[in-house]
């Protein structure tokens, strides 16, 4: 699927804006033919945000069910004749979506991409009335996972992930079209033979056109071409893409018959290498250190709404702290990000939403559980079609961005056990195959240390998310260093690249202490300073990802203030001591 473009042969018309917008608590809306009329509530919602915090009652903010979304849209007259499209960068969790009075297309997940051919229900000129049923819950069969109880009060929606279940259409929404011929997909992996680049690329599409690929630089000089629907483009003197340069080429793919142009798409190209070769990270075969942060997509009023002055903004906070990269913790991120970082040479570790898959995590953060990981009746066979579907997914959208250097396909999950081996072991075959270009890995939690893991065997990047001196051996940082140093010693023996994808404490903005105390401001930086300490004793650590870039929004519970507060930057970007210490660390320009 390729996301909806302007070109020669394709036109796109941006559906954000105002919807109509309802609740259906009692869960009535498909009966009742909710799509066969207008909304008739009379709320509306901002498209793309979360719905969430936009209004003002906390039984909103708080809902769980279906949601429904309703605008009109008229399709433009010069449009007749072609294939016409709408595409939903994002529905979270799952969406139904209807044209008048016709069902187009459903989807499961929430932070990918789909799309419905609507032609045979709208014409050029008219009005149509689009109604979506966006359906926010968890289950165990849903990544993430989560599970509704029946209490005394009613039901309520839990989950294991530590931030606010958003949800909404969160990301833009496009209406547009291609020609009835035209490009389904187009795949490109970059190499380098020394001073020369190489482009293998594969390209899919409806009917028997002719295929042709032109390759510019950023000047817009033709550098390559070439004819066939697969092949290999070379380029001397390539300039790659790498760290903090990210140079792109455009490919320009088109579909010709008899001469004439039937459809072109621009597919932009970062030539760069990623390998891993012992316990090296390498990108263009330079051994690479990631130094950033896990982020959110976590806005105040809008949630995870996508907002592009607050992504500029963000990266540029990035830029001025010196951090390298990020992980797209927990969930694919807009696609405007991808581009982004694609152009501003910021290198990012790719994940799924599968997070939460763990009971044992319980205790502390979520209270008690009472759930089996792995069973029958909770994660279960079901739930690995529906993760092998997000990866799928997330492979297909992201497979192109130079940026994207690792995949991670899940967060934290259990993986000490039998069970999760079995679980995992298919999937780790099922990432490779889809894209063998890119090294795969998950990221591994505390209570399956060095030693314990089933699952880190598959991976080829070890990613450890750390907490100590924050949720053990809190506030005591000399036994945090010891025991801290001594766990990754024995990691460091497996002789793979490890990259500390988190570490953090949180922090409350303006508490200051001269003693070692938790929540401060000094305390962060120590502790920052002393996880610092112990990743530089250790050749094999090639990376250093805090937690969190800003503080986010979290489900309520007593060891969350106002939600996660281990952002370097508050919730609204101002930074707390320890931004100007990390900006030292790794801005030695600075
Ligand atoms: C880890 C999770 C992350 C949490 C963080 C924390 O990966 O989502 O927010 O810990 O506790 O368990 O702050």
């Amino acid at each position: 699927m390729l996301r909806p473009q302007d070109t020669d042969t394709r036109e796109r018309k941006s559906l954000n804006g105002l919807w109509r917008f309802a609740l259906d608590p009692a869960g009535e809306g498909r009966a009742r033919r909710w799509f066969s009329g207008p909304l008739t509530e009379g709320r509306e919602m901002a498209v793309p945000a979360s719905f969430n915090d936009v209004s003002a009652d906390p039984a909103v903010r708080d809902y769980f069910g279906d949601i429904w979304y309703q605008t009109t849209v008229r399709v433009p007259r010069g449009w007749a004749g072609q294939r016409i499209a709408l595409y939903f960068e994002s529905a979270t969790h799952r969406a139904t979506v209807w044209v008048n009075d016709t069902e187009v297309v459903s989807h499961e997940g929430g932070y990918t991409p789909f799309e419905a051919d609507i032609t045979d229900h709208v014409r050029a000129g008219d009005q149509a009335r689009l109604t979506v049923v966006v359906n926010n819950t968890l289950s165990f069969q849903s990544i993430p996972p989560g599970v509704i109880e029946d209490t005394p009060a009613g039901q309520r929606q839990r989950y294991w992930h530590d931030f606010f279940n958003y949800a909404g259409i969160h990301r833009s929404v496009w209406l547009h079209t291609t020609p009835a011929r035209h490009l389904t997909d187009i795949t490109v992996v970059p190499g380098l033979d020394g001073a020369t680049g190489t482009i293998d690329y594969t390209i899919e599409s409806t009917g028997d056109a002719e295929t042709r690929v032109v390759l510019r630089d950023a000047d817009g000089r033709q550098v390559a071409d070439g004819a066939a629907p697969a092949g290999t483009l070379t380029v001397e003197n390539v300039h790659r893409w790498a760290p903090g340069d990210g140079y792109l080429y455009d490919l320009e793919v088109q579909l010709v018959d008899e001469g004439a142009v039937v459809d072109s798409y621009h597919q932009r190209v970062g030539v760069r290498t990623v390998e891993v070769s012992g316990n090296r990270f390498l990108i263009n075969g330079e051994p690479f250190y990631f130094t950033g942060f896990g982020k959110h997509e976590d806005l105040a009023v809008i949630g995870k709404g996508h907002n592009d002055a607050f992504m500029l903004h963000d990266f540029e906070l990035l830029k001025w702290i010196g951090a390298n990269s990020f992980r797209t913790s927990h969930y694919p991120y807009s696609e405007d990000v991808l581009d982004y970082a694609d152009r501003q040479g910021i290198v990012i570790i790719d994940e799924t939403a599968a997070v939460g898959l763990n009971m044992g995590l319980g205790g502390g953060i979520f209270g008690a559980q009472g759930y089996q990981t792995f069973s029958p009746d909770t994660i279960n066979d079901a739930t690995r079609e529906v993760h092998a579907q997000a990866i799928r997914e997330l492979v297909a959208r992201d497979k192109n961005h130079p940026s994207v250097v690792l995949w991670s396909i899940a967060n934290e999950p259990e993986s000490d056990t039998e069970e999760a081996e079995a679980y995992f072991r298919p999937l780790f075959d099922l990432t490779r195959e889809l894209d063998p270009s890119r090294p795969v890995g998950f990221v591994n939690v505390m209570l399956a240390p060095y030693g314990k893991c089933r699952v880190s065997q598959f991976a080829d990047v070890l990613m450890l998310n750390r907490y100590y001196g924050w949720y053990v051996h809190t506030g005591d940082l000399p036994a945090a260093e010891q025991a801290w140093e001594e766990e990754l010693r024995g990691w460091a023996g497996e002789n793979k690249p490890i990259i500390i994808t988190e570490y953090g404490a949180d922090t409350y903005p303006g508490l200051h202490s001269i003693a070692t105390q938790p929540w401060s401001e000094e305390y962060q930086i120590e502790y920052l300073e002393m996880n610092h300490r112990v990743f530089d004793r250790i050749d094999a650590v090639i990376g250093e990802q805090v937690w969190n870039f800003a503080d986010f929004a979290t489900t309520s519970g007593i060891m969350r203030v106002g939600g996660n507060k281990k952002g370097v930057f508050t919730r609204d970007r101002q930074p707390k001591a320890a931004a100007f210490a990390l900006r030292r660390r790794w801005r030695k320009d600075a």
